[in-house]
């Protein structure tokens, strides 16, 4: 008999996601559901808007990759108007994009999803003096040392425990039998749980100095950047490399350690090794670092072929809802894309809940629609986007940045490449692909200095003529993958206007054919131990870093209530 999990809402990401799984007598997942259970969103209200303003608007799809629909929708209308922005402004821009990535990947792996690897409890029963030594075997610098500071990292959790509740560590699995970490591995992990807390503030300052305010920063404008008083200043140019150089210091002495040791220490769990999901893997270039080169580049890898990277044909991308919530089924290319909603509910189902008695739950219609997220495809296929796709996309290109890193990552960790394609992988691939960012990005901030010297351009001048049509797009990568928007202008104002985003790749539903999405695809064939505690569901799912503030985004224009559910 095949017995149905849920787990809803998914804690710890950005918006509302509900998971369902079938597992069979041995509880290994036969079949997986992703299912967006929040609506929301922006691309109709951008309809008959003044184009200069999309970036603005787009901005508030969300908070977390708070710069990257900013930019984005920005560098969308620049391409369908013909604009080239001044080198100053690409720099710029591509320095307020390495500030994002320094914050966000580091509160991703420490806050969001670091406890499905670390056992705060079991850190409460480490010896802080033998913990202080350990450190020293995954990184020459550790910050997690010294017996005072450990114990007093200890002392502080357990001061929540002794109050009777844990505070932000309540409602975890501990003690489950999958995590892999020792008492005194779990406290130095912790005490950087602690310190990523402060360090995420500098990096927000970082975004801050260019971008004026952080979360939503405002100096970038269809032409180019505002922030020329900034860019002349050498103190506020010297602000921004010391905050560089403190958060890089974290990564290097945190995050890069914790992430090897992590990787050792799971090499013997089956869950997070076997699970690439989406073979089929998609980057897009980023990182401008002068006026030719980029620090990663773009391509596709199709059926984990790694012998083999694609160029990208964006005509090939679709966005497809035969099982979302939404009128059209069919695949649009983003362009003529549509987002008319159909909310067809859950079904309710016989269930047995934790106590083991008879219950009656709403469950996904495993035969029709499911999700707010649309089904995006590449030629007809499902895409796997985020860092993962990004170090093995570059790596399998043999962009020698990132081969340095990732060779060097595989020798101290005694993992084989194969393990980049799993959980696991995907964990210790945003780590990388934040290691190469703090490795090239000072070459951005050197090439704009230097270019400072000899061109202060921020803007570059256009004009729009009512009197005719026009349609650009912006593709790049950003924390969770590839995210593009497209623009239709008509008339002088915006005719349709979409956003394709990493999440929407990644929480894709089945499509037409029944092909899964990525997040479905990884769960599939997952032993679950205790089926009461589906820690490695969230830890699978977690690791593809959800963001579904991103991935839903629809609104009526004029507020109005569309359709009514519920959430439990
Ligand atoms: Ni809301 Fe986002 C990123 C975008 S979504 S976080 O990174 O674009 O996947
Ligand atoms: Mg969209």
């Amino acid at each position: 008999m095949s017995k149905r999990i849920i787990v809803d809402p998914i804690t710890r990401i950005e918006g509302h996601l509900r998971v369902e799984v079938e597992v069979d007598d041995n509880n290994v997942v036969t079949e997986a559901y992703a299912s967006s259970t929040l609506w929301r969103g922006l691309e109709t209200i951008l309809k008959g808007r003044d184009p200069r303003d999309a970036g603005f608007f787009v901005q508030r799809i969300c908070g977390v990759c708070t710069y990257s629909h900013y930019k984005a929708g920005i560098e969308a209308v620049e391409n369908a108007l013909g604009i080239q922005p001044p080198l100053n402004a690409v720099l710029t821009r591509s320095l307020m994009l390495v500030s994002l990535f320094m914050h966000d990947h580091p509160v991703h792996f420490y806050q969001l999803h670091g406890l499905d690897w670390v056992d705060v409890v079991s850190a409460l029963s480490a010896d802080p003096k033998k913990a202080s030594e350990i450190a020293f075997q995954y990184t020459d610098s550790p910050i997690a040392t010294g017996h005072d500071h450990l114990k007093a990292v200890q002392e502080r959790v357990a001061a929540f425990v002794k109050k009777g509740h844990l505070g932000p560590f309540a409602n975890a699995y501990w003690g489950h039998k999958t995590y892999h970490l020792t008492p005194e591995q779990n406290l130095i992990a912790l005490s950087h749980y602690l310190e990523c807390l402060r360090i995420q503030r500098t990096a927000a300052q970082m975004m801050a100095i260019f971008g004026a305010k952080q979360p939503h920063p405002q100096s970038l404008t269809v032409g180019g950047v505002t922030c020329i008083m900034d860019l002349m200043s050498p103190a506020r140019l010297g602000e921004f490399m010391v905050k560089y150089q403190e958060v890089a210091d974290f990564i290097n002495r945190a995050y890069y350690p914790d992430v090897v040791m992590a990787g050792k220490a799971y090499a013997v769990e089956e869950s997070v090794l076997n699970d690439l999901g989406t073979a089929n893997l998609f980057t897009y270039k980023e990182f401008p670092i002068n006026a030719n080169e980029t620090i990663f580049e773009s391509g596709i890898i199709m059926n984990g072929d790694l012998s083999q990277v694609l160029e990208i044909d964006e005509s090939k991308i679709t966005e497809e809802a035969t099982r979302a919530w939404y009128v059209d089924n069919e695949p649009l290319h983003p362009y003529d894309g549509k987002q008319n909603p159909n909310y067809t509910g859950f079904v309710s189902m016989d269930t047995i809940n934790d106590k083991g008695e008879l219950a009656h739950s709403k469950a996904i219609d495993t035969k029709g629609k499911y999700t707010w997220v649309k089904a995006p495809r590449y030629d007809g296929k499902p895409m796997q986007t985020g860092p993962l796709a990004n170090i093995v996309v570059n790596y399998a290109k043999g962009n020698p940045r990132v081969v340095k890193v990732v060779d060097q990552f595989l020798k101290e960790t005694g993992l084989p490449l194969a393990a980049a394609l799993s959980t696991l992988g995907r964990t210790a691939c945003r780590m990388l692909e934040t290691k190469v960012i703090i490795d090239s990005g000072m070459e951005a901030f050197q090439s704009l200095v230097n270019n400072l010297k000899v061109d202060q351009e921020t803007c570059a001048p256009y004009v729009i003529d009512k009197n005719k049509e026009y349609r650009g797009r912006y593709i790049g990568n950003v924390p969770r993958g590839v995210l593009s928007h497209w623009v239709r202008i008509k008339g002088g104002v915006i005719e349709n206007y979409q956003a394709v985003v990493p999440t929407t790749w990644n929480a894709s539903p089945k499509d037409a054919s029944g092909v899964r999405g990525p997040y479905e695809e990884a769960l599939v064939g997952l032993k679950i131990a205790d089926l009461s505690q589906p820690l490695e569901i969230i830890r699978i799912i977690h690791s593809f870093d959800p963001c579904l503030a991103c991935a839903v985004h629809v609104m009526d224009t004029k507020g109005n209530e569309i359709s009514s559910y519920k959430v439990n």
